[in-house]
């Protein structure tokens, strides 16, 4: 009985909500003022799908970051993303206009995430233990952020009335930072990222394009000032300019987006940093306030994070995360995005940080994946015993590494093997 009555309220309750809705929608068409309630009541909805910020801007960009964009690809600096450079896509970027015919509108909206519950110094100084960058603790945001945008676009086709949408959440040529900030959402830091004057940094973007005309907001202003704390904190100096970041030399890059060998000069600069990277985001002025303010509300219970952050991604073991196999890692990455970078890159990534660790008790482990069936993991592995060899240990890495080498089956990974065993030779005398 109590559910038939639960269920009845519900769809007065809805019927009351469209009304209202209706309503809106008639006074938009017949006063200015009411595009004031419009925008409100986007924002309402907004908020009540879980965004914390929601912005309207047209979908016309500004000349700088048409020209940043172009200039950027100029310099290569998508390393290997080559879908950011791809003539079509690349275009795309440059003209949201093109992403949805007679689109007229775009409402940018931010999706919260916990940040670091350390400080920059304990990170990389813990002993034996890997950092993950804070948006990868939990669940992977792009099927929630997906979800969420979808169904704030349903409750828009009620406000809005008759026009056509498409949301977007990062993986479409869609250039997020730019709109971000043409709508007011948050300024371009000079690390590149978003910041807004609450919540710092420490959000991820998403987008609704509409036909409908929605009054747009007024861009952000820059609030960086003389600051240059994130470019001087870069760990590879990937921030080359003021807001021009490198993605060749950028960690976040290196441990989720590339797939291949690493030069050996950026391993040593990457420390025990194992998937992405927050350093240019943990010293920024504006995430301390930001940060403090979430991780007290998450002490009292009154911060949900919906992305859920895992226990055992905060500063994980290295020598676990070196022994998964490929079931193992599927079963502890499920639905994270972690995921992405696949069982040999995050592996690959594990053996830096042991290599950069300083840390001997990791030779064990390190042999036992000379034989791992990834080359990429066996070739980072050879890098990082020379790396922990001392005058104890060399001799007994010099011989592994020799009986390895023997039936080493890849060119690459022979060579990082040779280049080991030639710094052994000259170092400690290895015959
Ligand atoms: C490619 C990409 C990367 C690449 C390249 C990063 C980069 N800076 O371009 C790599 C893999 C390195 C990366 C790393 C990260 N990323 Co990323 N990434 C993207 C992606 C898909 C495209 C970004 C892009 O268009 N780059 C192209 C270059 C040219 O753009 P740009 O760097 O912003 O350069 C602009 C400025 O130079 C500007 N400009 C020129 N002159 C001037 C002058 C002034 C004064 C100003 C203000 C601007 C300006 O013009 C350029 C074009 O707009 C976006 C999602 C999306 N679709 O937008 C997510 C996105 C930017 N990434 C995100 C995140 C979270 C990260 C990481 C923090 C993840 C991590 N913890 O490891 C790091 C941060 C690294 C960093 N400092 O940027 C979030 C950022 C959220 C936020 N609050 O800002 C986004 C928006 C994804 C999302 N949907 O939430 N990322
Ligand atoms: S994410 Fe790390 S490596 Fe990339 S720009 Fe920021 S501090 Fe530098
Ligand atoms: S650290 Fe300073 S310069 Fe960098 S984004 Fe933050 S306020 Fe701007």
């Amino acid at each position: 009985m109590m559910s038939i009555l639960q269920t009845v309220g519900t769809i007065l309750y809805l019927y009351s909500m469209c009304y209202v809705d209706a309503a809106c929608l008639l006074m938009c068409q017949c006063t200015g003022m009411a595009m004031d309630d419009l925008k409100g009541m986007i924002r309402e909805k907004a908020i009540e799908h879980g965004f914390k910020l929601c912005r309207i801007t047209s979908p016309q960009l500004d000349n700088r970051h048409i020209q940043g964009l172009q200039n950027w690809i100029d310099a290569d600096m998508q390393a290997d993303m080559n879908w950011m450079a791809e003539e079509v896509r690349l275009q795309r970027r440059k003209q949201p206009e093109s992403m949805l015919p007679d689109v007229q509108s775009v409402i940018t909206v931010a999706m919260p995430y916990t940040p670091p519950a350390y400080s920059l110094d304990e990170a990389c100084h813990a002993e034996g233990q890997g950092v993950i960058s804070a948006y990868a603790h939990g669940d992977d945001y792009h099927d929630l952020m997906k979800k969420r945008l979808k169904a704030l676009a349903a409750d828009l086709d009620v406000i809005l009335g008759r026009h056509d949408q498409r949301v977007f959440v990062d993986t479409a040529p869609v250039l997020e930072h730019a709109l971000a900030e043409a709508s007011g959402l948050g300024w371009q830091g000079k690390h590149t990222l978003t910041i807004q004057r609450d919540m710092g940094s420490w959000f991820l973007l998403g987008e609704i394009f509409t036909t409908a005309e929605i009054e747009v907001d007024e861009v952000a202003k820059n609030h960086c000032g003389s600051c240059s704390a994130c470019i001087n904190i870069c760990p590879t100096g990937a921030i080359v300019d003021p807001y021009v970041v490198d993605a060749r030399l950028c960690i976040s890059y290196l441990t989720i987006e590339y797939d291949g060998f690493i030069s050996h000069h950026l391993r040593a600069l990457m420390g025990n940093r194992i998937y992405g990277c927050d350093d240019c985001q943990m010293v920024c002025p504006w995430n301390s306030h930001a940060s403090q303010v979430t991780l007290r509300l998450h002490d009292q219970n009154e911060w949900n994070d919906p992305l859920k952050p895992r226990g055992e991604n905060h500063l994980p073991d290295l020598a676990s995360l070196l022994h998964l196999d490929e079931d193992g890692f599927r079963k502890l990455f499920r639905k994270s995005p972690i995921k992405r970078s696949k069982r040999a890159g995050l592996l690959r990534n594990v053996c830096i940080a042991m290599g950069n660790s300083g840390n001997t008790l990791f030779v064990d482990d390190l042999i036992t994946v000379l034989a791992d069936d990834e080359i990429l993991i066996r070739g980072h592995a050879a890098w990082a015993l020379g790396r922990l060899s001392d005058t104890e240990n060399y001799h007994r890495i010099g011989t592994e590494l020799s009986h390895y080498s023997q039936r080493e089956e890849s060119s690459v990974v022979l060579e990082e093997m040779n280049i080991t065993i030639e710094y052994l030779r000259s170092k400690y005398d290895y015959t």
